[in-house]
């Protein structure tokens, strides 16, 4: 194909997996209960009442999955640890064979010739570190410390890239302002606490990994990156916009790449929770010397200043849109997946440029990239994803522009392999280029898992104007062999 974009040599392609999305085997092996098997098992948390007991049932299917990834071609697999697993209650003594199992799926990996990217924490808290506060109790950032400590130990020796903590922002703001997510609070103050001591264990994890796994350790974290846009030229829509950007993503990338908070939100952050969050040399440990960064990209805000802003002081119990001033102005000339997100590959570029321009030359990943359409198996058993191949493939055009400007993007994992267990969505959202039958756990790939292999093989996507062509008539998705 003449206009094909053709990505650097050793370009990593990857998919991300994670624990609770996709293990089941809750409370198997010794493993103890997370911040999701609790807020799960509570009712009206999760849509038709879902939860992770059973998900893919990844845990027992290792060595079948791991053969899929192969025989789609995938170069490495982005997967998570659940800390209970190996700590069940957060602080206790190793569970060896929770350790034993990620040993396993490691090695598993690497035997296919699958490079094993390990994140240490996507969310599942041990709860017997909620009962003590969770995120919001300091001490649980010297656990996570502890337990970076204890699986850089033991996979050290066969992991090279490590992800520390994946999308803090949701961690904090989801799980402890807006209570969509586990631990379920409704509480801005304590999100702001939270999000201060996930960046705090971060930075003490990646120095324990860093000492523990030895030199040839790449450490990074990921980010969930969203470029917020003013909704008109007024003033007063930019500065909304501005505000908003510093809570989702400057807040994040500041303290991480430059060690610091930026001013416009400290002083309205201190006055909701006081400054005793931020101790002497917080900072410091925030900034790691981190090998690369992780950006997970989905879509961008467009947004207003809100009408009543100003109503109000913010108080503990305020909502973050409310506070920060600002009203989403969703755009209706793009189109949208089935969670609602608005399809916009540019802000991909962006945001892969800003992060060059604000914060210099490290190399980046594309951490998690992906979409979740209305999947269905047709009377043939085949699944057809026309959509989802359009998404991945202009996001890989993006991609690739941002390299073409000088951007140094090393890696693109999509999210995700298989269809799983979406958060407060349950399964009604499906991700995956892979369609899992949850009655039966059969996994059929989509149309799109084998036109990511053909990507792979070429290390390359059609160029904008041939990816429309074969888009509109249906032939961008290579069929199976
Ligand atoms: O499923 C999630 C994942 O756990 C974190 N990033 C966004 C994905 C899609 O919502």
């Amino acid at each position: 194909m003449s206009d094909q974009l053709v990505f650097p040599k050793d370009f990593l392609w990857g998919v991300t997996t994670a624990a609770y999305q996709y293990e089941g085997a809750a409370d198997e092996d010794g493993k103890g209960p997370s911040i999701w098997d609790t807020f799960t098992h509570l009712p009206g948390t999760v849509h038709h009442g879902d939860n992770g007991d059973i998900a893919c049932d990844h845990y027992h299917r290792l060595d079948s999955d791991v053969e899929l990834m192969a025989e789609l071609g995938i170069g490495a697999c982005r997967f998570s640890i659940a800390w209970p697993r190996v700590q069940p209650d957060g602080s206790s003594a190793v569970n060896q064979a929770g350790l034993d199992h990620y040993r396993r799926l490691v090695d598993a990996l690497r035997a296919r010739g699958i490079e094993p990217v390990v994140t240490l924490y996507h969310w599942d808290l041990p709860q017997g570190l909620q009962d003590v506060g969770g995120w919001t109790n300091r001490d649980t950032a010297k656990r996570f410390e502890d337990y970076a400590r204890i699986v850089a130990d033991a996979l050290g020796d066969r992991v090279e890239r490590w992800v520390t903590v994946n999308e803090p922002y949701v961690a904090a703001f989801v799980g402890y302002a807006s209570g969509q997510h586990a631990p379920g609070l409704r509480d801005l103050g304590a999100a702001v606490t939270a999000a201060h001591h996930l960046l705090l264990g971060h930075g003490m994890a990646a120095r324990a990994i860093a000492e523990t796994a030895g030199s040839s350790a790449q450490i990074g974290i990921a980010l969930n990156l969203v470029p917020v846009t003013p909704a008109s030229k007024s003033d007063e829509d930019a500065a909304a916009a501005r505000r908003l950007d510093v809570h989702l993503n400057r807040w994040f990338l500041d303290s991480v790449l430059l060690g610091r908070y930026p001013e416009m939100l400290l002083g309205e952050y201190v006055h909701l929770v006081g400054d005793d969050f931020l101790r002497a040399g917080d900072l410091e440990i925030i900034r790691a010397d981190l090998d690369f960064l992780g950006v997970n990209y989905y879509t961008r805000r467009t947004v207003a200043v809100s009408a009543d802003s100003k109503v109000a002081p913010p108080t503990r119990r305020s909502s973050y849109s409310s506070w920060l001033g600002v009203d989403e102005r969703p755009r209706d000339d793009v189109p949208r997946t089935s969670t609602g997100w608005a399809i916009e590959p540019d802000g991909l570029t962006e945001i892969l440029l800003r992060v060059r321009e604000d914060y210099g030359d490290i190399p980046l990943y594309i951490t998690e990239n992906g979409a979740a359409f209305f999947d269905y198996a047709d009377p043939t058993g085949a699944v057809r994803d026309p959509e989802r191949i359009e998404y991945l493939s202009s996001h890989l055009v993006a991609a690739h522009a941002a390299i073409s400007k000088g951007v140094d993007l090393r890696g693109y994992f999509l999210w995700s392999l298989l269809d799983n267990f979406e958060w407060a969505d349950g399964y009604s959202q499906r991700f995956g280029i892979v369609f899992v039958d949850y009655r039966t756990q059969q996994r059929i790939p989509k149309a799109s898992a084998f036109w990511y292999r053909g990507v792979i093989a070429a290390n390359a996507v059609d160029g904008p104007q041939s990816a429309a062509g074969a888009s509109a008539t249906g032939q961008s998705a290579h069929q199976p062999d």
